[in-house]
C-alpha cells in the first residue's frame, strides 16, 4: 500500500482534527502565514494539548469561538489543539438567532455547533434569556402573556434545534445586579422573579438532555452577588425546578482572583449542581508589562487549580483564544492582554501555567521511564498519513504514525526528505530537526511508547518557495513506512 498523501485533514483517532490541521488554504498574505507558525513557535514551552491533559481530570478545556475567525489558521489551529468545549462568543444570542419575532437565523449558530461536532468537543449553550443583545421587539414587550409566549417559543427554537448536541445551556444569564437584587431586565421587569425557573423549567422540554445552568460575572468571590445566585439555586432545587450547574464567568482583573474563589465553587457544588468555569480572562492595562503577563499566569493557574480541586468543577472555558480577539480592549480602554495567547498567536505565559496546572506532559521534556516490555526502538512497521496546507509561502504540515506491526516501540525517529525549497520551522508533539533536505522528527517524552496498532500525531511548519508537495518517501527508525 503506497504512503497516504492527502490533501485534506484526517480525523485524529479521536475523531477531531488537531492542532496542525489546518483545513483552509488561504491565499498568501504575510499576517496568515505568520499566524499560521504560533502554536509551537511561542516562546513558552509547548506542551500536549490542554484537552488531553484535562480528560485525564475528567474536566473539558473550553474557548468562545466566533466563526469567522475560523478562516485563520492560527487561530484554527489553537482552537482544535487545545480545546475540548466550544461555546458561541455570540452566535446563540437572541439578537443572532430570532432578530425579528419568528424569524430565525441559524447560519453562525450552525457554524460553531458544526466545528464542536468535528472537533469532537461539547457544545455549551450560550445564551438563551438575557438582557443584552436582546432584539428591541422583545424589550419593548409590556404585557407578561405575550412575553411568556415570546420567552418560551424562544427556548422552544433555539434549545430545541441543539437538543441533541448542546451539553450544557446558559438559560438565564446575568439576572443579579451587583449587589445581589434581581436585575431589572425585561423579564424581570414583565414578569416578575419568576421568569428564572418558567425558562429552566421550558428549557428542560426543550432539550431534556441538556444540563441547564444560570451564569453571572462578578459571583467568582463570596459576595452579595454570588450569595444572591447561591440562594436562588437553593430555592429552586427545593421547589424541584431543573438546574443542574452554575457558570461563573470568572473575567477578571491581573492580580485579583478572589481569595474565596474555590470557597465559593465549593459551596455551590456542595448544594447538588455542576460548577463551571464559563468565560474566564484576566485583563491588564497595556502594553502588558512582562510582571503582569507572569501575575496573569499565576491568576489562570489559580483558577484552574480551584476548579480542580473542586470535586463538580466540569471545567474552564477562555472567553476567546487569543489577545487580538478579544471583548476586552472595546469595554475597558486601555486594557487587554486578557487571554493566554497574543495577537499574533504566541503561547503566554497563562498558557504554560494552565498546561502545568492541569500536569500536561511538556513535548520536550527529557528521555521517558521505559513503559512497556520493549528495551528500545526494534524495527519500524509503519503507515504514514501525510496532509498539508499550502498559502502564499506558508506551509504546516501534519502526520500520523501508525505502529502498523507486531512490536510496541518505546521510542521512534520519523525521517523524510522534504520537497526541494521546504524549510522547516518550526514543530510540535516531536523533536524537529532538518539537516540538508532530510527531515527527522524524534519522539517527544509523552509519545514515545506506541503499542501495535497505535498512533501518533505530530505536526510542524515550514516556509516553501513554490514545491508544496508533501514528502513521499517516510521511514520510522530506520525502516520505509507503508
Ligand atoms: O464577547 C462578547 C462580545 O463580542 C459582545 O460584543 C458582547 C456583547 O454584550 O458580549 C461579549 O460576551 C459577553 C458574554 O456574552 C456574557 N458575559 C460577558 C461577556 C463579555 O462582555
Amino acid at each position: 500500500m503506497p504512503t497516504q498523501i492527502e490533501n485534506v485533514f484526517p480525523a485524529s483517532r479521536t475523531g477531531r482534527t488537531t492542532a496542525w490541521a489546518v483545513t483552509a488554504v488561504v491565499a498568501g498574505s504575510t499576517l496568515v502565514a505568520t499566524a499560521a507558525l504560533a502554536p509551537a513557535r511561542a516562546a513558552e514551552p509547548i506542551f500536549e494539548p490542554w484537552r488531553d491533559a484535562a480528560d485525564r481530570h475528567g474536566v473539558t478545556t473550553g474557548f468562545a469561538l466566533s466563526p469567522a475567525h475560523l478562516g485563520d489558521p492560527g487561530y484554527r489551529a489553537i482552537a482544535e489543539r487545545e480545546f475540548s468545549l466550544v461555546v458561541a462568543e455570540n452566535a446563540m444570542k437572541w439578537d443572532a438567532t430570532e432578530p425579528s419575532r419568528g424569524t430565525f437565523t441559524w447560519g453562525q449558530a450552525d457554524q460553531v455547533a458544526a466545528f464542536a461536532e468535528s472537533n469532537d468537543a461539547e457544545l455549551y449553550g450560550h445564551t438563551l434569556v438575557w438582557h443584552s443583545q436582546l432584539p428591541g421587539w422583545v424589550e419593548s414587550i409590556s404585557d407578561p402573556d405575550e412575553l411568556r409566549t415570546v420567552m418560551y417559543d424562544h427556548i422552544d427554537a433555539v434549545a430545541g434545534r441543539y437538543a441533541d448536541q448542546v451539553d450544557a445551556w446558559d438559560v438565564v444569564n446575568e439576572l443579579w445586579e451587583g449587589d445581589g437584587s434581581r436585575r431589572q431586565s425585561v423579564f424581570q421587569r414583565v414578569l416578575g422573579d419568576g421568569y428564572v425557573a418558567e425558562a429552566l423549567t421550558r428549557a428542560r422540554q426543550a432539550a431534556p438532555g441538556a444540563d441547564l445552568c444560570l451564569n453571572d460575572y462578578s459571583t467568582d468571590a463570596i459576595n452579595a452577588k454570588s450569595t444572591a445566585m447561591y440562594d436562588l439555586v437553593a430555592d429552586l432545587l427545593d421547589d424541584g425546578v431543573p438546574i443542574d450547574c452554575v457558570g461563573f464567568q470568572s473575567h477578571l482583573i491581573v492580580g485579583q482572583v478572589p481569595g474565596t474563589f474555590q470557597q465559593n465553587l465549593q459551596r455551590f457544588a456542595d448544594l447538588g449542581v455542576d460548577v463551571r468555569i464559563t468565560e474566564l480572562d484576566v485583563r491588564m492595562d497595556v502594553p502588558a508589562s512582562a510582571a503582569d503577563l507572569q501575575r496573569q499566569a499565576a491568576d489562570y493557574r489559580a483558577v484552574v487549580e480551584a476548579c480542580l480541586a473542586v470535586d463538580r468543577c466540569t471545567g474552564v472555558t477562555v472567553w476567546g483564544i487569543d489577545d487580538g480577539h478579544s471583548w476586552v480592549p472595546d469595554v475597558f480602554s486601555g486594557q487587554g492582554a486578557a487571554l493566554p495567547w497574543d495577537a499574533q498567536y504566541q503561547a503566554k505565559p497563562a498558557y504554560t501555567a494552565v498546561a502545568e496546572a492541569l500536569d500536561a506532559r511538556p513535548d520536550d521534556a527529557g528521555p521517558t521511564p521505559s513503559p512497556t516490555p520493549t528495551s528500545g526502538p526494534v524495527d519500524a512497521e509503519c503507515t504514514v498519513t501525510w496532509s498539508h496546507a499550502a498559502w502564499g509561502t506558508g506551509y504546516t504540515g501534519s502526520v500520523t504514525i501508525t505502529n502498523s506491526g507486531a512490536e510496541a516501540w518505546s521510542s521512534w525517529e520519523l525521517t523524510t526528505t522534504l520537497p526541494g525549497g521546504q524549510v522547516l520551522q518550526q514543530g510540535w508533539s516531536a523533536d524537529w530537526s532538518q539537516t540538508g533536505s532530510t527531515l527527522t522528527a524524534s519522539n517527544a517524552a509523552w509519545n514515545a511508547s506506541v503499542a501495535p496498532g497505535g498512533t501518533v500525531q505530530i505536526g510542524y511548519n515550514a516556509a516553501h518557495t513554490g514545491d508544496t508537495s508533501v514528502p513521499t518517501d517516510v521511514a520510522v527508525n530506520g525502516s520505509p513506512c507503508h
